[in-house]
């Protein structure tokens, strides 16, 4: 179980204190809020508090965010790369200790919160690679004795807004890149996450410090998406936005942003589907649907939310889960026994109980699962049974990404052409897969009559994306784009150069001017 000795020793092993100040703006740690308890949803109980930043805070934390943008974007990129190697090493070093802090804030196998840092430790090291790969194009003029290219030159600064799913990754794979391109970053973190954020803060500001550099390249800014996140989203200075949450927020920033004619980059909701044909191998297939159904408790954005399977196959494919679903160990996420733990919090149960009995409504039928779990094994009440429904394809609730670990079984007859339709039906874009031995079947998938989904995988799960491509997805997923790959370009901006190197006037497409 967790003690209170254990929260402590966690606590204090980061250097968090029982009240801590939620923002900083590189050199001092500050609050002028609301004062905001965290709970853990593995035990319900508070284990520290947190001051929220005021308007004044988040003016403090941008000014001085901008101070720090004229010296960092003309340090050269592969500098900036090395700062953030130096950030990777860090984290190697602190990797359990902030590990068993997600765990603890919000929920999550120690597993998969180590796999988290690792994930941080990935994208710093891709990070360093690329701030020497920063590469523009160059073309032939049709003028003589002219040169033309594209340069990359930073944004500003890029306000990176996170869920509490993944509170610590989200925000490595935004700072680093947005870092090596010489941009500065504010981050305004989950309300449920407050102290991973303080955490992560204080171990770059180690870096920085350590290189001399001016702290606030990297601010922390802690308060509410109505308070905090709107001064962001109004805010002109603050060049691009980058969220990470729900589409109806998406929306919103999307609106208010574009609004100043302001970048954004949208990762939203995900309706993860992955299909079974009959050319499948069911085992492998089973099992990774149980780990992107499950993976930290059916809370990420790419978590497995449909199985979309040819009608013969349905039951063989239930029989295989309901075995792994029965014998899923739920409890202390602590405890590495354990592959799930609680979920987020009492008010994302009560979403699940209402899903669960609304599908029913609709005409789903609940196959397993959906109860909350209480008893000695269960040190809080936000501890539930994974639920598997049997829904018919027009299902009213499967268009909604509800957050919660409910999987929707659903037939096709016979064709992998209505396989596909039921797939794409849903206004979500993130993440998707088929499971097939079939190279025609694999290929049809990953064709523009295939998956719509920004992400899209063949014999392996929705959820797990490592860092090295592009993540994000379409539709309402909001069309953003981060991590790996050419993602870095929505980072910067763009300029097209010619050099006229003849001495003499020569117009483009002809043009004759002379008096
Ligand atoms: C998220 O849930 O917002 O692909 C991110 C994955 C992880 C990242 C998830 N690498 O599941």
């Amino acid at each position: 179980m967790l003690s209170n000795t254990d929260i402590q020793e966690i606590l204090q092993a980061l250097d968090l204190d029982q009240m801590n100040a939620g923002s900083s703006d590189g050199t001092d740690w500050i609050g002028h809020g609301k004062r905001l308890s965290v709970t853990s949803p593995v035990n319900d109980t508070v284990i520290a508090e947190v001051i929220l930043a005021g308007k004044q805070d988040y003016e403090q934390v941008v000014n001085a965010a901008e101070q720090a943008f004229y010296s960092w974007r003309s340090t050269p990129s592969p500098k900036r790369g090395e700062i953030i190697r130096q950030l990777g090493q860090e984290l190697r070093l602190s990797k359990n200790k902030l590990a068993r802090l997600i765990t603890l804030e919000m929920g999550k196998s120690i597993q998969e919160s180590l796999g988290e840092v690792q994930e941080m430790i990935d994208i710093c090291d891709f990070a360093c690679g690329l701030s020497r790969q920063l590469y523009g194009v160059q073309t032939h003029s049709e003028r003589p004795y002219h040169r033309m290219f594209e340069q990359w030159h930073p944004l500003g600064i890029v306000g990176v807004i996170t869920a509490f799913n993944f509170p610590t990754a989200v925000w490595a794979w935004n700072l680093t890149i947005a870092l090596i391109c010489g941009n500065v970053v504010v981050w305004k973190p989950a309300s449920k996450t407050p102290l991973t954020a303080i955490v992560c803060q204080n171990i770059f500001g180690r870096v920085l410090k350590k290189n001399e550099l001016n702290p606030a390249i990297s601010t922390l800014v802690t308060g509410s998406g109505s308070e905090i996140g709107e001064l962001l989203n109004n805010d002109p200075r603050i060049n691009l936005v980058s969220y990470t949450g729900s589409t109806e927020t998406g929306k919103h920033i999307a609106k208010t942003v574009a609004s100043r004619l302001g970048k954004t980059i949208l990762e939203l909701g995900g309706n993860n589907g992955v299909i079974v044909t009959p050319k499948a191998n069911l085992d492998l297939a089973a099992e990774n649907i149980f780990f992107g159904a499950i993976g930290t408790a059916g809370q990420r954005c790419t978590t497995t939310r449909r199985i979309i399977i040819e009608q013969g196959l349905s039951q063989a494919m239930l029989d295989k889960l309901l075995t792994y679903y029965q014998n899923l160990r739920i409890g202390n996420p602590f405890d590495d026994n354990n592959l799930m733990g609680p979920v987020v919090s009492g008010q994302t149960v009560e979403i699940m109980m209402q899903a669960l009995s609304s599908i029913e409504e609709q005409g789903g039928h609940i196959l397993y699962g959906g109860k909350q779990l209480s008893g000695d094994d269960y040190p809080g009440s936000c501890y539930v049974t994974p639920a598997i429904v049997k829904a018919p394809v027009h299902l009213p609730l499967i268009q909604k990404e509800t957050f919660v670990p409910i999987l929707y079984v659903l037939e096709y007859q016979d064709s992998l052409q209505e396989a596909i339709n039921i797939h794409n039906n849903v206004p979500q874009g993130l993440s998707s897969a088929i499971f097939t031995n079939d190279l025609l079947e694999a290929e049809t998938f990953l064709s523009a009559l295939g998956s719509d989904c920004g992400i899209a995988n063949v014999n392996l799960g929705t959820s797990g994306a490592e860092i090295g491509l592009a993540f994000g997805g379409e539709k309402e997923t909001g069309g953003g784009r981060e991590s790996g790959s050419d993602a870095w370009k929505s980072y910067m901006r763009r300029q097209s150069n010619t050099v006229n190197w003849s001495g003499s006037t020569m117009l483009a497409q002809g043009i004759q001017f002379e008096q």
